[in-house]
Parts: structure tokens; C-alpha cells; sequence
């Protein structure tokens, strides 16, 4: 098998590994995975979105997006191991054939594209996206305090040079108006939602804009509970989860409270490996124990979906 030129799934790739890496995947499995460009960045790169599943009438959807932070590196380290994962497995793996035949996988593999490369050539730290704002030398929107769901209320700011700016308005980011607009007309297929971050081992729930607790809460804490306790069986990794607002710190604008607002009922953050040690610097050599016991969490909410 011919794979995408210096890829690996077991070190951090850059951008344009990753982009031959998405034409290398679909190409390699047609029937599992089909590609779409949902628009396109602040410097105007495409933003390639991936399905995949078994075709089939009428299937429910989950979705994952990795890379909203530059500098949290694991995150589309995991899409990329997520989507080899689901193809390599397909057909040796019950529980993945059964999860691809009865439901679709939309994967964004990097949702801040431009800010992704910034840390891979000037900026290793750097967070935000790179929107240029006129009046202010500073660059960049915090594009998890961009979306529509108590904008800018509380753990954001309005300062463009800030780490968490909100933007001048919601979805003012291209990137985000992309994601938005892509779960808005499809909101009667995705049944779930996942963004994935690091790091500080967490599953957060809705809400983190408001100390409101959702409707059927007790439902995802159990939901959780469990991916948690399934993901600590690999390699004893714990992780704490709960509502945003009390479990992580309370901060408006995140794009799963925007998608639990658009109705849809699991949604998530996951905030991989560590808890501080390494931070977003982690090792190359952590990339396949964190993806394999993520693996475990993803599949196991992905499996109480398809039940429900
Ligand atoms: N953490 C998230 C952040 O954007 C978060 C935490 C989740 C905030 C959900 C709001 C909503 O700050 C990281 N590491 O980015
Ligand atoms: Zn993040």
C-alpha cells in the first residue's frame, strides 16, 4: 500500500503531510470514505471534510472535528488515527463493521488550518486562528469562543490580542461560518457531536456558558462516566468529566454548547492527554496510547448513539 509521502500516524504531521494524507485515504477506500471541501480558510485553504461509513439510505451521523487550536497537536493527530482506525478495521472488528453500517462519520481533520501551520513554521504556541482585524496589529479570533451560544458572555474576550478574543460577531471566522453552516444543513442526520482538544484528560458536556445544567444531563454524565471508565481500562489514563462550566472553567462561544443548542443531544469536548506535564508539547511517543485508549471512549459513545 502506498501511503502519503513522510505521514505517519504515529508523529505529528504538518499540513500538507495531512492534505495528501486525505487524498491518499479516500482514494485507498472508496467504499468507506468520500471527501468534501466545506469551504475554505482566512488564507484561503480548503477545508476538506471526510465521511465515512458504509453507504446506506437514511444514516444517522456523528461528528468530530480535531484541530480548533493550533498549538494542541494530538487533536488532529487523533482524526487521522480515528479514520485509519475505522478503515483498517472495518472488516477483522464486529463492533466497528456494526458502527459503519448503521451510522456516517463526518471528520474535519484540522478546522484551523492556518493557524496549524503557524505553530508548525513561526509560533509552536500560538492558538487562534490568523484573521487579520483592521485597527489592530494583533491577529487571530479564539475560534472556540466564536460560535452563537452566550458569545463573549463570560471567559472571553473582546480584545483582539487577547487569547480568547470572541471575534466582532459570531461566526465571523471563515472557518467557523464553515463548520456552522455544514452542521445547520445537516442537523436532521448528525445525532452527535465531538471536538476534540487538549489537553487535561476531560470529557466536557453542555454547558460552559452558563451554569444551566442541559435537559437530559443526567443521561450524558452516565453517558461519559462510562467512556471515561472504558478509556482508563487500556492504559489506566483518568479522566474527570461533568459540565463544562464547573469541570474545566466557565466560557461562552464553544462550539458544543452551539451544537447541543441546534438540538443536538450528545455533544461533547474531549480534552486528550496530559494533565500538564507536557501540555500541548507532547510527545510523539505518547501519540499511539492516546489515540488507541481514545479510540475506546469515541467508540463507546459512538455505539450508545447507534442504540438510540
Ligand atoms: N479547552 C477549551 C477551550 O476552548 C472549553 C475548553 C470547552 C471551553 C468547551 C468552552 C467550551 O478553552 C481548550 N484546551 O482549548
Ligand atoms: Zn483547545
Amino acid at each position: 500500500h502506498t501511503r502519503a509521502s513522510g505521514h505517519s500516524y504515529t508523529k505529528y504531521n504538518n499540513w500538507e503531510t495531512i492534505e495528501a494524507w486525505i487524498q491518499q485515504i479516500t482514494a485507498d477506500n472508496p467504499d468507506l470514505v468520500s471527501q468534501s471541501v466545506i469551504g475554505t480558510t482566512f488564507e484561503g485553504r480548503n477545508m476538506y471534510l471526510l465521511k465515512v461509513g458504509k453507504a446506506g439510505p437514511n444514516k444517522p451521523a456523528i461528528f468530530i472535528d480535531c484541530g480548533f487550536h493550533a498549538r494542541e497537536w494530538i487533536s488532529p493527530a487523533f482524526c487521522q488515527w480515528f479514520v485509519r482506525e475505522a478503515v483498517r478495521t472495518y472488516d477483522q472488528e464486529i463492533h466497528m463493521k456494526q458502527l459503519l453500517d448503521e451510522l456516517d462519520f463526518y471528520v474535519l481533520p484540522v478546522v484551523n488550518i492556518d493557524g496549524y501551520i503557524y505553530t508548525w513554521t513561526k509560533d509552536r504556541m500560538w492558538r487562534k486562528t490568523r484573521s487579520t482585524k483592521a485597527g489592530s496589529s494583533c491577529l487571530g479570533v479564539d475560534p472556540n469562543r466564536n460560535f452563537d451560544a452566550g458569545w463573549c458572555q463570560v471567559g472571553a474576550s473582546r480584545s483582539p490580542c487577547s487569547e480568547t478574543y470572541c471575534g466582532p460577531a459570531p461566526e465571523s471566522e471563515k472557518e467557523t461560518k464553515a463548520l456552522a453552516d455544514f452542521i445547520r444543513n445537516n442537523l436532521s442526520t448528525i445525532k452527535a457531536y465531538l471536538t476534540v482538544h487538549s489537553y487535561s484528560q476531560m470529557m466536557i458536556y453542555p454547558y460552559s456558558y452558563d451554569y444551566k445544567l442541559p435537559e437530559n444531563y443526567e443521561e450524558l454524565n452516565a453517558l461519559v462516566k462510562g467512556a471515561a471508565k472504558e478509556l482508563t481500562t487500556l492504559h489506566g489514563t483518568k479522566y474527570t468529566y461533568g459540565p463544562g462550566a464547573t469541570t474545566i472553567y466557565p466560557a461562552a462561544g464553544g462550539s458544543d454548547d452551539w451544537a447541543y443548542d441546534q438540538g443536538i443531544k450528545y455533544s461533547f469536548t474531549f480534552e486528550l492527554r496530559d494533565t500538564g506535564f507536557y501540555g500541548f508539547l507532547l510527545p510523539e511517543s505518547q501519540i499511539r496510547q492516546t489515540c488507541e485508549e481514545t479510540m475506546l471512549a469515541v467508540k463507546y459513545i459512538a455505539n450508545y448513539v447507534r442504540e438510540h
